[in-house]
């Protein structure tokens, strides 16, 4: 059996993905070849999926071009950047445009054609002159741009500026991940390493990834000089004696700093944050005549006398409280509750026993049915329900009525095979069309074993429209999972603004659960509306809509999201055991 681990991208999979993403896109902007625009984006997608690290695989064609949607030209690129630290190519279709058109295509709502057409049509090369002309009202006489579109454009570039440039949580923890291993390897005297800062917190987006480091005084140069040369940094923003920060070159920035090892747990909490949560545990510490700062709790009047420091829980303790798990320290209020003894034991990655969103290649999935059922096996599941695309969704190969009983009954089948190994659920991704319809009429729902239904068009809508077609939806008797509610996409798309505490009110009337989606794209419920959930008495459900092998260790994200939230294992319908999940299924349909 397999556990569950922290879902990651190696560093140089991710900028390679990138990298031929954004060549698909530049390529398009040019009117190239569409065959060549697809193979980059294949490319992309492969890479994104891909569960090796190339820089494992290293420079060599021949393995290379055994990966899954790398053909040879692809290979000889990933060859010479393996190599060489560049692709002349890219270069070379990079220089061919204005630098600042790539940056367009981070907008949402903004594809190559329009860009395209803005370009060229209207001399826009960069945000700036995008926002400019949008301001003066020019674009309006654009053949191919109507008013509606302009205004989405309007919309998405004023979310851009609000969002500001912060990373989806597994890039960062990639980064860090990576450079823990890497100073570990590359650097002596490191006696304890870990990442700190809204990172450990779990938070949806990171600004920046902080590690602390504890070794003696002697080491500090050596450590910091090991990680100014680590080879991803472009940048060193400030070095001294016990801290140092660098930007990478995927634009994240890390900041190191080095401690005495028996000023570590200090330092930990410290920067572990919340700003909010320091401070109340700093007032705390003065009530009971202490001070508490980066270096440790001391005797108020004797800042010399240390009281404790060298871990996190000694330091809780002191202070009469129980540990407080990173995920809850925001400064609203934890103190108060673990005080209380209102804390419940969160819930972990462990108690998670089964899968309830997940796609195979009928729709958009990498996997085959049975590859799936096997993985899920392997992580101890004892159920997994099959949930592919409905018929709406035709980017994704959504299934047709025919199509999915055609479906439902291959996975009965594989059911009935690997009875008493997992129970396989036949289900559906449904569709929340605009107007609060599902994809599918009654009749075929009534056929499915769960119904997990999502929003994903038409994400623009006013927050009034929006909560009448999350009600709508699940007043519907046979769904059983509200999907990724909002259809947000971390710093890409705001999704929905419905009223969530009216959706929920509706979701407990029904009995039915609410999801938090565990990829970092959407973590969608978010965590203070996954506590509303929970507050209102209404079932979390922890999935990680996977579509590929490496998605269920998403999972990560989506515990970590329910444990912002405060949620224990009681308050998650993946942590019941068989039987109870079967009861809770069948009584969502009474
Ligand atoms: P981020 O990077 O924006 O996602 O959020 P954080 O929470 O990682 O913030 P960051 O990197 O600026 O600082 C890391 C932690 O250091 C922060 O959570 C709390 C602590 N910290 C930073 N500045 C202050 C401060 O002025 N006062 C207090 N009490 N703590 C601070
Ligand atoms: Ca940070
Ligand atoms: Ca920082
Ligand atoms: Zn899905």
């Amino acid at each position: 059996m397999r556990a569950v681990t922290i879902a990651l991208m190696s560093e140089v999979n991710q900028e390679l993905a990138a990298r031929f993403d954004q060549m698909s896109k530049v390529l398009e902007i040019l009117d190239e070849n569409r065959f060549r625009v697809a193979s980059y984006a294949r490319a992309a997608r492969a890479l994104e999926a891909l569960g090796d690290d190339l820089a494992r695989i290293g420079p060599d064609e021949k393995a290379l071009v055994k990966i899954d949607g790398i053909g040879k030209g692809l290979a000889a690129l990933i060859a010479e950047y393996l190599r060489d630290g560049r692709m002349a190519d890219y270069d070379q279709l990079m220089a061919s445009i204005p630098p600042g058109l790539p940056a367009l295509l981070e907008i949402q709502g903004l594809g190559p054609k329009t860009i395209a057409l803005l370009w060229k049509q209207a001399g826009i090369e960069s945000v700036e002159d995008l926002k400019k002309k949008l301001a003066n009202d020019s674009l309006a006489d654009l053949p191919g741009l109507g008013s509606k579109k302009l205004e989405n454009l309007r919309k998405s570039l004023t979310f851009a500026q609000t969002a500001g440039q912060r990373f989806r949580i597994n890039q960062a923890m990639a980064m860090a991940q990576w450079a823990i291993q890497e100073l570990c390897d590359k650097a002596e005297g490191i006696k304890r390493i870990e990442y700190a800062g809204s990172l450990r917190r779990g938070r949806e987006t990171i600004g920046d990834v902080d590690l602390i480091v504890a070794c003696g005084d002697e080491h500090r140069g050596g450590i910091s000089e090991a990680f100014r040369s680590l080879e991803p940094v472009t940048e060193v923003l400030g070095s001294g004696d016990t801290k140092t920060s660098v930007r990478m070159g995927s634009g994240i920035q890390v900041d190191l700093r080095l401690v005495r090892p028996e000023q570590f747990g200090a330092a930990l909490l410290y920067f572990t944050g919340s700003k909010e949560h320091n401070v109340k545990l700093r007032e705390r510490a003065i009530r009971r005549g202490m001070s508490l700062n980066e270096y440790g709790l001391a005797d108020r009047d004797d800042p010399e006398k240390l009281i404790a420091s060298e871990d996190e829980p000694s330091i809780y303790k002191a202070l009469q409280v129980r540990w407080i798990p990173p995920e809850l320290r925001e400064g609203r209020d934890e103190i108060e509750r673990a005080e209380k003894g209102e804390l419940p034991e969160l819930v972990t990655v462990k108690d998670i026993r089964a899968e309830l969103h997940a796609h195979t290649q009928a729709s958009d999935g990498r996997m085959g049915l049975r590859d799936l059922a096997m993985l899920a096996i392997d992580l101890g599941y004892h159920t997994l329900a099959i949930t592919d695309h409905s018929r709406s969704q035709v980017q994704a190969h959504g299934l047709d009525e025919a199509r999915l009983l055609r479906h439902v009954e291959a996975i009965r089948s594989l059911a009935s095979e690997l009875e008493g190994q997992i129970q396989l659920l036949a289900g559906s991704e449904v569709d929340i069309l605009a107007d609060g319809k599902l994809d599918y009429p009654n009749s075929l729902l009534k056929q499915l074993d769960i119904v997990v239904a999502s929003p994903h068009a038409a994400l623009g809508q006013d927050s009034k429209m929006a909560t009448s077609r999350l009600l709508k939806a699940i007043a519907n008797p046979y769904v059983t999972i509200l999907g990724h509610p909002t259809g947000r996409l971390l710093t890409r798309r705001e999704g929905m603004n419905p009223d969530m505490r009216a959706v929920l009110k509706e979701a407990a009337q029904r009995g039915i659960a609410v999801e938090i989606n565990a990829s970092p794209w959407r973590l969608d419920l978010r965590d203070h509306h996954a506590r509303m959930a929970i507050e209102m008495g209404v079932p979390l459900a922890i999935n990680t809509d996977a579509h590929d092998s490496n998605d269920l260790d998403n999972l990560y994200y989506g515990v970590q999201t329910a444990r912002r939230a405060g949620a224990g294992k009681t308050h998650v319908i993946n942590c019941l055991d068989r039987k109870e999940l079967a009861k809770w299924l069948a009584s969502t349909r009474a």
